[in-house]
């Protein structure tokens, strides 16, 4: 079985993720530290020295190799995974697979991804939280049509860890 941790940059996927995965005793995956292993290299210097296409071609390719694996594995994405091509169709199309996304509000994120923007190319040229905020608040608003087509959302704003891995 695979669990799919679904959301946006900074929703706490990998947190959960690995608590989740020692809870039920599974092996713990994040698709970005995959491709990074992968591709020798971090996501930014990836997305600066290929460009953002050539990441999205090998985060298909590395989810693919993932979701057909035959081991327990909790699978956080990467918060654009499920937006491109056919990701999220073959994420909910796989009997193998049960998928979650962790929803949070849009101040909420922005505060929490404003001060570690510089490793996270897409949003790294923000220079303040209210260009964040706006910058979230519209692309959530074009994400959340696949995010949502997740089996599960959990809504996870002023919860602790503990509730919502009881969730
Ligand atoms: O996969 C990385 C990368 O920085 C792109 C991204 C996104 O599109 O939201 C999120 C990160 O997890």
């Amino acid at each position: 079985m695979i669990i799919v941790l679904i959301g946006y940059m900074g929703s706490g996927k990998s947190t959960i993720g690995k608590e989740l995965a020692t809870a039920l005793e599974y092996s713990f995956l994040d698709l970005d530290d995959y491709i990074s292993d992968k591709e020798k290299g971090s996501i930014a210097e990836i997305f600066k020295t290929k460009g953002e296409i050539y990441f999205r071609r090998k985060e298909t390719e590395y989810l693919n190799e993932v979701l057909n694996s035959s081991e327990n594995i909790v699978l956080a994405l990467g918060g654009g995974t499920p937006c491109y091509g056919k990701n999220m169709d073959l994420i909910i199309n796989n009997t193998n697979v049960t998928s979650f996304y962790l929803k949070l509000s849009i101040p909420l994120l922005s505060k929490r991804l404003f001060t570690e923007r510089e490793k996270r190319p897409l949003i790294s040229h923000l220079n303040s939280e209210t260009e964040l905020l706006e910058f979230i608040g519209k692309h959530l608003f074009e994400r959340n049509q696949y995010y949502s087509k997740s089996q599960f959302t959990l809504n996870t704003d002023h919860k602790m860890k503990q509730e919502i891995l009881e969730d």
